[in-house]
C-alpha cells in the first residue's frame, strides 16, 4: 500500500517513527511519504532552518533528541556558546553544533541552486531515513503570526482592524522566543498562494491507497499543507481514504500549543473541534476517517462530526505500550 501521511514535525515525526517500525517489523508492506510542513523555516544566524523537516529525518535516523524531540541526540553546544559571548541577543532559538552542521549544509546546497525537495532528499538519505519525506513546496511561505499591540486588549482587536493596529512576527519569533504568547489574532501562510506543491506532493496525495494526517497541529503544521494550491483539491479527489489522528486528548495537546493555536482561530479544542475544522469528506472537508483517544470516546460520540465520519477510539499517547495499536489502527483500511 501506498501511505502518505501529512505532518508538521515534532508529532508527525513521532507518528513517522511508529508507523515506519510497524512497517519494518512487518516486512515493509507498506510505501511510506512524508508530506511536511515548511512554514516554521526561517533563517537563523545566516543558516536555512527547516524544524519540521529536521524534527522528521532526525528521528526516522534516530538521530533525535529524545527530551526535546526537535534537535539532535548527544548534542554540543560549543557553537552557541561562543556566539552568546558576542550576541546573546539571538540565542534564544537553540542550535546545537550537530544541527547547525546539518543547517549549513543546507543553506550551501540551496545557494548552489538546489531546491529544497533535492536537498532533503539527498540529507535524508545520507542519514540513511527510508520513508520518502517531501517538503509540501519548494517556494518560502513563512508562517506570520499577528499579534494584538503590546498592552491592548487581544478582545477588542480583530484581524480585520482598521488602523493596523498589532504586530506580526515570525512563526519561530512567537512560538519560541515569546512561548506562544499572547494568543494571537490570527495566522498567515506568506505566499502560499503563488507557491507550488513540490514535485511528488500532488502525486502521492492523488496515487496514495491510504492517506493520513498526523496528530500535528492542525492550526500551524496541517493547515499551512492545505494552502499550497493543489494540495487540498488534491486530498478532496483522491481515491484513497483519509484518515486523520487527533493531536488532542482530554481537550489538551500532549505537547506544543496547538490549544492556544486553536483559540487564536476560535475553533475548540476538543477533538471533534478539530475533526469539524477538517470537516468530513461526504461533505467537502477531508475525513472519512478519525482516530481519537478512549478517554474522548463518550463527549465525541455525542457530537454532530460524530455522525458524519467513520471513527474509532483507542488509546492514542505513543509509547506507553501503544505504538503497535496505533500504527495498526492508522493503517487499517475498514476504519
Ligand atoms: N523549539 C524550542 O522550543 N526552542 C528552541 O530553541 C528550538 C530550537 C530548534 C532548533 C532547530 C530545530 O529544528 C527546531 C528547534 N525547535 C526549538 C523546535 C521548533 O522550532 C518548534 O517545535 C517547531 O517549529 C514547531 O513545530
Amino acid at each position: 500500500m501506498k501511505v502518505t501521511v501529512l505532518c508538521g514535525g515534532v508529532g508527525g515525526a513521532k507518528f513517522l517513527e511508529v508507523l515506519d517500525r510497524w512497517n519494518t517489523q512487518h516486512g515493509s508492506p507498506h510505501e511510506l511519504t512524508a508530506v511536511v510542513n515548511v512554514g516554521d523555516d526561517f533563517t537563523h544566524l545566516g543558516l536555512r532552518v527547516s524544524p519540521d523537516i529536521d524534527s522528521v529525518v532526525y528521528r526516522l535516523a534516530g538521530l533525535n533528541n529524545p527530551v526535546h524531540g526537535w534537535g539532535r541526540r548527544d548534542e554540543t553546544h560549543r557553537v552557541a556558546q561562543e556566539v552568546a559571548r558576542h550576541l546573546p541577543e539571538v540565542t534564544w532559538f537553540e542550535l546545537g553544533d550537530l544541527d547547525i552542521a546539518n543547517c549549513a549544509m543546507r543553506t550551501h546546497l540551496l545557494h548552489e541552486g538546489h531546491t529544497l525537495s533535492e536537498v532533503t532528499a539527498r540529507l535524508a538519505s545520507s542519514y540513511g531515513v527510508g520513508v520518502r519525506v517531501l517538503p509540501v513546496t519548494d517556494d518560502p511561505v513563512p508562517t506570520l503570526v499577528q499579534l494584538p499591540a503590546e498592552g491592548s486588549d487581544p478582545a477588542s482587536l480583530s484581524v480585520d482592524a482598521p488602523g493596523g493596529q498589532g504586530i506580526t512576527v515570525l512563526f519561530q519569533e512567537w512560538w519560541v522566543q515569546r512561548k506562544a504568547q499572547p494568543v494571537p489574532l490570527g495566522f498567515v501562510s506568506h505566499g502560499a498562494g503563488e507557491a507550488h506543491p513540490a514535485p511528488g506532493v500532488l502525486d502521492a496525495i492523488a496515487h496514495a491507497d491510504l492517506v493520513l494526517i498526523a496528530p500535528s497541529n492542525p492550526v500551524v503544521s496541517i493547515t499551512p499543507l492545505l494552502a499550497i494550491p493543489g494540495v487540498r483539491q488534491a486530498l478532496t479527489s483522491t481515491s484513497a481514504r483519509v484518515v486523520g489522528l487527533s493531536p488532542l486528548i482530554g481537550g489538551r495537546p500532549v505537547r506544543g500549543y496547538a490549544d492556544t493555536c486553536l483559540a487564536a482561530v476560535g475553533v475548540e479544542s476538543t477533538s471533534a473541534g478539530v475533526a469539524g475544522m477538517y470537516g468530513a469528506r461526504q461533505e467537502g472537508g477531508l475525513l472519512d476517517g478519525w482516530l481519537i483517544d478512549a478517554g474522548d470516546e463518550q463527549d465525541f460520540a455525542a457530537t454532530s462530526i460524530g455522525q458524519r465520519v467513520s471513527w474509532r477510539a483507542l488509546p492514542l499517547i505513543f509509547g506507553q505500550g501503544n505504538d503497535e495499536v496505533i500504527a495498526a489502527a492508522a493503517l487499517s483500511v475498514d476504519l
